[in-house]
């Protein structure tokens, strides 16, 4: 796999979708899970999978995200494997942002074509799941496909969102369509089996993952301005090229919108949850060498929390909690991802702030918060009520953002004591 394959992770365009999370920092760089970044799971997937050259393709650079990719990915010396973050960039040939995805491998390929390879998987950098690619690479070989695309079943309430493939017998895939409207949707339908059909999940949809013959790559992408993979290179590609579905099983879920992003955070306090943290092979993140958390107080009910936090509240519900996140006494959370801190307040910061009655980063006493992402390095203070829900109407504030009912703390963000939100 090593010397057969390297990976493009499709790390954002703007961003937009997962604003104010993407304001500052470039979207592989947005926390996640209480101690991972988005990146860190289709990097976890590559390498798991054996794949060790990685370029992840990024609109702009953020120091947070050069930052943990340096500290977090080493390789030995003697090694081939890397990951190389690859943002949009002006060259002499180039004088503009990418385009598209298509457009954004396209201005990578002169990185591409320096290396020893005869396929490229192209991953999105926004999803959610655990992926074993060498099951897909000997799929793509024993098929002879020239492209492989994995699918998954979905929904007709899900698959206008996704691009919609039909597939022969032998799962050779005839004909395509990015994001049908709803009126079309029915000619879409297609044979998926049993427990998925009994489902009503009767679409086959792209899952963005795709597997390209090099050369193939090259020829699709060089001398032309296509700049979509799913609106242009894909069903284009189906009438010259062999192009294969290779249909996944396993949990699968987009993370590119904040209810989507919230959910799959929440996800994984359940009893079972449907993406294993606790999986053999592991996400990789960045080793911090925090000291354990610190728990007084408190009842803790279907709760993730990470390392090195400092907690006083008393209840804490179906909330993941993040580095370094210190809360008060008396506070509730409930249905929360509190994403932490990058740094601890000095001893000296503490007492000025108590002196003068400023929050302390973190969340201070008495709060009531439920229904909220609260972003890094955010300070909350005494008795603020953030209630998040469908009452809220979507909105854009100095501190916060509304959408979906779902309350989003700006990173930095300073709410006075007694806030109501
Ligand atoms: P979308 O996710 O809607 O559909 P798109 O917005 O193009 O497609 O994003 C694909 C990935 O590329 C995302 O991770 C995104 O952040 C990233 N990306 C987008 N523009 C980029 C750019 N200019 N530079 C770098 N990265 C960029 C796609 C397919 C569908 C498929 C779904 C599955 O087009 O056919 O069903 O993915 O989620
Ligand atoms: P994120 O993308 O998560 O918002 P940042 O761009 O803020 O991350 O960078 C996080 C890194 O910056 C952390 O590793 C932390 O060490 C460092 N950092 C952030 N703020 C401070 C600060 N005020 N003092 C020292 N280090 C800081």
């Amino acid at each position: 796999m090593q010397s057969k394959v390297i990976s493009v992770v499709l790390g954002g365009g703007q961003g937009s979708r997962l604003y104010p999370l993407t304001d500052t920092r470039s979207k592989p760089a947005v926390p996640i899970a209480g101690k991972y970044r988005l990146v860190d799971i289709p990097i976890s997937n590559c390498l798991n999978s054996g794949i060790e050259r990685i370029f992840v393709l990024t609109q702009f650079n953020s120091a947070s995200l050069n930052k943990h990719i340096k500290n977090t990915y080493h390789f030995s010396f003697f090694s081939e494997a890397f990951v190389d973050i690859l943002a949009a960039e002006q060259t002499p040939n180039n004088t503009t942002w990418y385009q598209g995805t298509a457009d954004a491998v396209r201005q990578c390929l002169y990185h591409l074509v320096q290396h020893d390879c005869e396929y490229v998987l192209i991953l999105s950098g926004d999803q959610l799941y655990q992926m074993d690619f060498e099951q897909m690479v000997k799929n793509h070989e024993d098929s002879g496909a020239e492209i492989s695309i994995a699918t998954i079943p979905v929904t007709a309430k899900d698959a206008t969102d996704f691009g919609i493939l039909k597939a022969d017998e032998n799962n050779i895939i005839t004909s395509f369509i990015e994001k049908p409207k709803k009126d079309v949707l029915p000619d879409w339908k297609s044979e998926v089996g049993g427990d998925m059909s009994a489902r009503g999940k009767q679409y086959l949809a792209s899952m963005g993952i795709y597997l390209f013959n090099k050369k193939l790559l090259f020829d699709l992408l060089e001398n032309n301005s296509r700049t979509d993979f799913g609106k242009e290179i894909i069903p284009q590609s189906l009438v010259d090229h062999k192009v294969v579905s290779y249909q996944y099983s396993g949990y699968w879920t987009d993370i590119g919108h904040i209810h989507s992003f919230f959910d799959a955070n929440l996800g994984l306090t359940d009893n079972i949850p449907e993406f294993n943290l606790f999986d053999k092979r592991p996400i990789y993140s960045r080793a911090r060498m925090l000291p354990p958390s610190k728990i007084s107080g408190t009842t803790l009910e279907k709760t993730v929390i990470a390392d090195g936090c400092i907690i006083n509240a008393s209840r804490i519900e179906r909330s993941v909690i993040g580095i370094r996140t210190r809360i008060g006494t008396g506070t509730t959370i409930v249905n929360t991802y509190v994403m932490g801190g990058d740094r601890y307040q000095t001893l000296h910061e503490l007492t000025e702030a108590a002196e003068t009655g400023q929050p302390i980063m973190g969340i201070g006493d008495r709060c009531y918060i439920k229904n909220a992402i609260i972003d890094k390095n955010c300070f909350i203070g005494n008795d603020v009520r953030i209630n998040g829900g469908p009452q809220l109407k979507d909105g854009d504030f100095k501190t916060h953002t509304i959408k979906d009912g779902i309350v989003v703390v700006k990173k930095l963000a300073v709410i006075p004591n007694g806030t109501v939100i």
